[in-house]
Order: structure tokens, then C-alpha cells, then sequence
């Protein structure tokens, strides 16, 4: 058993990109002093990463392995050394003021501190009727079938104790893409495999009410019949893999515990200053 640092807590926010460059120089300055941030970038064309350096030149990068906003988190998660992970999006839609109660949750006892829209102190400045009544149809799925309390599966700002990345057991990074599609995980699916599989571990969730914002600037992809399909197939599918789970003995995996002691740092990039310095050394 890990004894989690209650009385001061490290934090590395991690933070996917792709193609955020107007986003990420109105948000980066307004992120808290923490251990680290790191940006996981997606192969972005719009010179996102050198945005990000210019606002934060401490920030640390990491490229993803293949495709998919999963990936990048997995990426991330591996490579961060603080204490607890903040999933942060770039696009404005998340609002750095709440890192706090998110932190605040997790040295009070929680776990896996759980965004939610719905919960006291939430809301959101561009849900429609249509998707607040799906997402509510979806909780109601996903919490008979995990015994979970959910107000609001959809939702990706949360934060947790980096002991938990192991739970996940998000697809390795080393494994190649198939040639058609994603690997399970890798995509957009991961915001509700990671709830299914904390709930699945019956970590202890707190919700924490948080204010939805507009993304600033860019267009938004999402589609709300087909993506709400996405997030029903991905509770059926992680409600039978949990099943399949009990059924198997529980093993300690060693390369969980020696990536928890020994971070990825081989993931980041070198910096501007020091690759420079390379360079004239
Ligand atoms: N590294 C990486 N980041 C990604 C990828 N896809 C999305 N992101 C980032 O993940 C975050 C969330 O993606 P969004 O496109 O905002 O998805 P959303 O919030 O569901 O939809 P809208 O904000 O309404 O467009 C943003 O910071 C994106 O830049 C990807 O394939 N790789
Ligand atoms: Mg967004």
C-alpha cells in the first residue's frame, strides 16, 4: 500500500492537445504554480506546442504514441511524477479556478475526484436540453449496471491520485495502431472508460460540482446521437470486462509499481532552452 502525501500534495496537470494554439495562450497563464503541466500533443499542425512555450516556458511535452485523445492521456498519465493528476482540456472549456476543490477532494479521502455539471456548484455554459436528457439516460445506465452514483458520465475535468493509474490499464504505449481504427481506449471512449474502471475498482468517487465554459475559440466536434451511442457501447463494453475481471484472481503487476516509483520521464521532450544548449554544446 502506497502512503499518499495528505499534507502536501504535488500536482501535475496534464493536458491533451490538438490544435489548441489560441486556447492554450489564453488558458496556460491562468493555470496555478504546480509541480508540473504537461501538454500531450497530437501531432498538432497550428504550432501549438511552441504557443504553449512561449506562455509557459516550463511546461513539459510529451508526443503521443498513436492516435486519439486516450492515448494522450495515457501518455501523460505515464509520464507525470506529482502526487495527483489534473485532466485538464485545452480549449477553455475547463476552468483552472477549480483545481483547487478538485485537490481539496482528494486530501479529503477521495480517490478519483469526479467533474460533474450536475452536481452542487455546477453547470455549464453550452449543454443543450437534448444532450443534458441524454447524459442524464446514460447515468442512469451506467449506475445500475457499476452500483455507482454518476450525475454526469460525460464530463473529462477530474483529478486523481497518480496511485490509481495502474487501475486504468490503459493500452500500452508501445503497442501499434491497427491498421483500421483505434486501439480500444485510444479515442474519445476514454472519459467514460476511465469512470467504468474506477467505478469497477470501487475506488472512492467524490463528485465535484464544476462549471462547464465555452470553448473558446475553434469549432466543436461533437455529435450528439452518434457520441451518445459511443458512451452507451462503452458502458456495455466495460460493464463485461469488469465482469470478466472478477472472475480472474487479483496480481500485483511489478511494472505498475516500478513505473509509480520511476515516472516516464523519457517521454519528454527536451525543452527549447535545452535542446539550444545541446546544440552549442
Ligand atoms: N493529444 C491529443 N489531444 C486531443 C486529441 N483529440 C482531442 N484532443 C484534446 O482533448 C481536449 C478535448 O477535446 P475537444 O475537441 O474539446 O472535445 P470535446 O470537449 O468533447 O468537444 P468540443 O469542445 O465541443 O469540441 C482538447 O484539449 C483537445 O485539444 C488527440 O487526438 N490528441
Ligand atoms: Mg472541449
Amino acid at each position: 500500500m502506497i502512503r499518499r502525501n495528505t499534507a502536501a500534495p504535488t500536482i501535475s496537470i496534464v493536458v491533451p492537445v490538438k490544435n489548441e494554439a489560441a486556447n492554450l495562450r489564453e488558458v496556460l497563464p491562468q493555470l496555478p504554480d504546480v509541480h508540473e503541466v504537461i501538454l500531450v500533443d497530437g501531432n498538432s499542425v497550428d504550432g501549438s506546442v511552441e504557443a504553449a512555450r512561449e506562455v509557459l516556458p516550463e511546461i513539459l511535452v510529451v508526443r503521443q504514441t498513436r492516435k486519439g485523445k486516450g492515448n494522450a492521456l495515457a501518455a501523460g498519465f505515464l509520464a507525470a511524477s506529482g502526487d495527483i493528476i489534473v485532466m485538464f482540456d485545452a480549449d477553455g472549456s475547463a476552468d483552472p479556478a477549480e483545481i483547487p476543490a478538485f485537490v481539496d477532494a482528494l486530501v479529503a479521502g477521495a480517490d478519483f475526484a469526479k467533474g460533474s455539471r450536475f452536481a452542487l456548484g455546477g453547470g455549464s455554459e453550452d449543454i443543450t436540453r437534448l444532450r443534458t436528457a441524454g447524459n442524464h439516460g446514460l447515468n442512469l445506465v451506467a449506475n445500475t449496471a457499476f452500483r455507482t452514483r454518476f450525475s454526469d458520465l460525460c464530463y473529462g475535468y477530474n483529478a486523481f491520485w497518480r496511485d490509481l493509474v495502474p487501475v486504468l490499464d490503459l493500452p500500452a504505449l508501445d503497442l501499434p495502431a491497427p491498421e483500421s481504427g483505434m486501439l480500444w481506449g485510444d479515442g474519445f471512449e476514454i472519459e467514460t472508460v476511465i469512470n467504468c474502471r474506477m467505478a469497477a475498482a470501487q475506488v472512492a468517487i467524490t463528485e465535484v460540482g464544476s462549471v462547464e465554459l465555452s470553448r473558446i475559440h475553434g469549432e466543436s466536434n461533437l455529435r450528439t446521437f452518434s457520441d451518445g451511442f459511443r458512451v452507451l457501447r462503452t458502458i456495455m463494453a466495460e460493464f463485461r470486462r469488469a465482469r470478466a475481471a472478477r472472475r480472474r484472481p487479483a496480481v500485483t503487476n511489478l511494472s505498475d509499481l516500478r513505473n509509480y516509483l520511476h515516472p516516464r520521464t523519457d517521454l519528454i521532450e527536451a525543452g527549447r532552452d535545452q535542446s539550444l544548449a545541446e546544440q552549442t554544446a
